[in-house]
């Protein structure tokens, strides 16, 4: 599918995801949205994609949802508009997810870098959920995920004073994982992608099941939980190849089954 908001690269086994509306900052349109989602799934079903990266490009990643477009709009538009399901190709997507942010992520767009796994920040990102300062508050998931990742502090500061967080800080508090030079992030990303996409993918789907289950259950449910999906790893194929590989000391070769 042709797509007019956003740019789908794909070189197995990544891909990367480009948000495309400059003259926006990339503001988070529902066509956006609705292209966004629609790549994903597409990707997520794609056996030769086994790892993504999300990117805004070089300037900026997003700016927030498009204020134009709700400005005079209603809690009922908002609510229709909601559909249900709507971010969960992104939030539920089941291969590693990595975000390359450069410039501003702010409202919806920082919620969209934290619902990806691994966040790639260029020196000159900038993370923040400047609501506030529209009489509204974060919509897609901001005020859960800040504090579940950088802690109830921070995620207050950000929330109320409405002013962004830097690259450095971002780092410093655990939201980010790298940050590099802006020109190199979203090399480093599909780096850190490619790694990621060596390894036996549905160990990586049930690592990343496992630790997102850690921010919704009690741990005895998570642990649990944990115990069920690491035995259901041998019962595949690559938990042979994989331990065998090691005895025999060679690379691996995962096919995902
Ligand atoms: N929406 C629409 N246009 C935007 C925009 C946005 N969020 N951000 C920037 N633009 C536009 C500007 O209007 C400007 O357009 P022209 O004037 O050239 O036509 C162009 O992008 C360049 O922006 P600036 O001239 O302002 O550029 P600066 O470098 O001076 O400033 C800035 C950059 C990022 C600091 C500034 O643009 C800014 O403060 N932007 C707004 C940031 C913001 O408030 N974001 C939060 C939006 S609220 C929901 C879930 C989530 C959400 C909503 C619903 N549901 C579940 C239903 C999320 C809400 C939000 O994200």
């Amino acid at each position: 599918m042709g797509y007019e908001h956003i740019l789908v690269e794909i070189d197995a086994p990544i891909a990367t995801v480009t948000l495309n509306r400059p003259k926006v900052l990339n503001a988070l349109s529902p066509d956006l949205i609705l292209e966004l989602t629609t790549a994903l799934s597409e990707l997520d079903a794609d056996e030769n994609v086994r790892a993504v990266v999300l990117t805004g490009g070089p300037t900026v990643f997003a700016a927030g949802a498009d204020i134009g477009d709700m400005a005079d709009r209603g809690p009922v538009d908002q609510l229709l508009r909601d559909q249900t399901g709507r971010w969960a190709p992104l939030a539920g997507f089941s291969k590693p997810l990595i975000a390359a942010v450069n410039g501003y992520a702010l409202g919806g767009g920082c919620e969209v870098a934290l619902m990806c796994d691994l966040i790639v920040a260029g020196e000159t990102a900038r993370f923040g959920q400047p609501e506030i300062n529209l009489g509204i508050i974060p919509g897609a998931g901001g005020t859960q995920r800040w504090p579940r990742t950088a802690g109830k502090h921070v995620a207050m500061e950000v929330m109320l004073t409405g002013a962004p967080v830097t690259a450095q800080r971002a780092y410093e508090v655990g939201l980010v994982n790298k940050v590099v030079p802006a020109e190199m992030t979203v090399e480093v990303a599909r780096r850190l992608a490619r790694q990621v996409a060596e390894k036996a993918p549905l160990a990586a789907r049930m690592a990343k099941e496992g630790v997102l289950k850690a921010f919704e259950s009690p741990l005895s449910e998570g642990l649990a939980s944990e115990r069920k999906s690491f035995y259901f790893l041998f019962a595949t194929d690559d938990q042979k190849e994989g331990m065998h590989a090691f005895l025999e000391k060679r690379k691996g070769s995962f096919k995902g089954r």
